[in-house]
């Protein structure tokens, strides 16, 4: 392909590394002056490359009238404009699979820590006051209902996970699975009555928007726990706050927020809360592999074969 690509933000280097020496890439977000960049390559650049966070929006793709393909170097494309992709003819990819596990373990990480409050006990150690005394009981995850906002993949991983840890398992979505007995709610609402612990594994976008509502984390109550691994947009999260606050929720573990990277700074006080900075697939066995399918997406087009995860 001689045609040159535009590259949206940094990506995982070994892979931003090889698309360059491959492709002629662009990086916008380096570009003294990104509209100019897109006049002067618009013409011409079949192929954008964007990561789960900046996604890519109509108003930079409408500059890119030869535009065929948005490789996404993530699972989640809530942050592109897949209808504008769509409405054009734009094919888009994404990097499924590859993360899940990694995410999955993350998401069963920050339900025992916030559980077991092992943050607020490694403080404790680090600073020497345990030489002063115990530091007390913390709740447990034993015997407790896990309700999985999404049975995707990912929603699948953890399911396995919490299996091994003695928890019953329910879950909810656009629809029952055929292929498991565990229970299933029709709300977010009903499975939070059922659950002790909620965990968001839905995608983001428009079609989830604070799918988790006050309602469903009032419902959890004092001993409720919510976890979220999928996207800040997917919980009410003025509510989440609130309710963590006054003790109306009992605790959470959150790896993604509305709009990163901030966080409300309410939370910084509280141990029953545990707070990672969108680590979910940050690892480099999930980067490295994520990296070799967006590499291979675009080769597949270059090369005029059929893309390997088309969304
Ligand atoms: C990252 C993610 O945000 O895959 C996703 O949807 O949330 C993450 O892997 C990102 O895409 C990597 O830059």
């Amino acid at each position: 392909m001689n045609s040159p690509l535009l590259l949206m933000a940094p990506l995982y280097p070994a892979t931003q590394q090889e698309l360059e020496t491959r492709y002629r890439c662009h990086r916008l977000w380096e570009a003294a002056d990104p509209a100019q960049l897109l006049a002067r390559i618009g013409a011409d650049c079949r192929v954008a490359v964007t990561n789960g966070g900046r996604g890519i929006e109509a108003a930079t793709m409408e500059r890119l009238p030869a535009l065929q393909l948005v490789a996404n170097f993530g699972v989640g494309v809530d942050a592109l404009d897949l209808n504008w992709c769509r409405a054009h003819g734009v094919a888009v990819t994404n990097t499924p699979d590859v993360l899940t596990d990694d995410v999955a373990d993350l998401a069963l990480a920050l339900l025992l820590a916030a559980v077991r409050r092992i943050p607020a006990g490694d403080r404790f150690v680090r600073e020497g006051r345990w030489l002063k005394g115990g530091m007390g009981l913390t709740p447990s995850l034993q015997g407790r209902r896990v309700g999985i906002v999404g049975l995707g993949r990912i929603g699948r991983a953890i399911a396995q996970r919490c299996l091994a840890f003695n928890t019953a398992i329910g879950y909810c979505g656009p629809r029952r699975k055929s292929d498991v007995d565990w229970h299933y709610a029709d709300s977010v609402v009903a499975l939070a009555q059922w659950a002790d612990v909620l965990i968001a594994a839905c995608p983001g976008g428009p079609g989830t928007y604070r799918l988790i509502s006050r309602e469903a984390l009032q419902t959890l109550g004092p001993d409720g726990v919510f976890v979220n691994i999928a996207r800040g947009s997917v919980v009410d999260q003025s509510a989440l706050v609130e309710l963590l606050l006054s003790g109306a929720l009992g605790a959470a573990g959150l790896d993604v927020f509305d709009d990163e990277p901030q966080v409300p700074a309410e939370l910084f006080a509280l141990d029953k809360v545990v707070l990672q900075p969108h680590q979910g697939s940050a690892t480099h066995h999930s980067r490295a592999a994520m990296g070799q399918l967006v590499l291979d997406n675009v080769a597949a087009w270059a090369a005029g074969r059929p893309l390997l995860t088309p969304v």
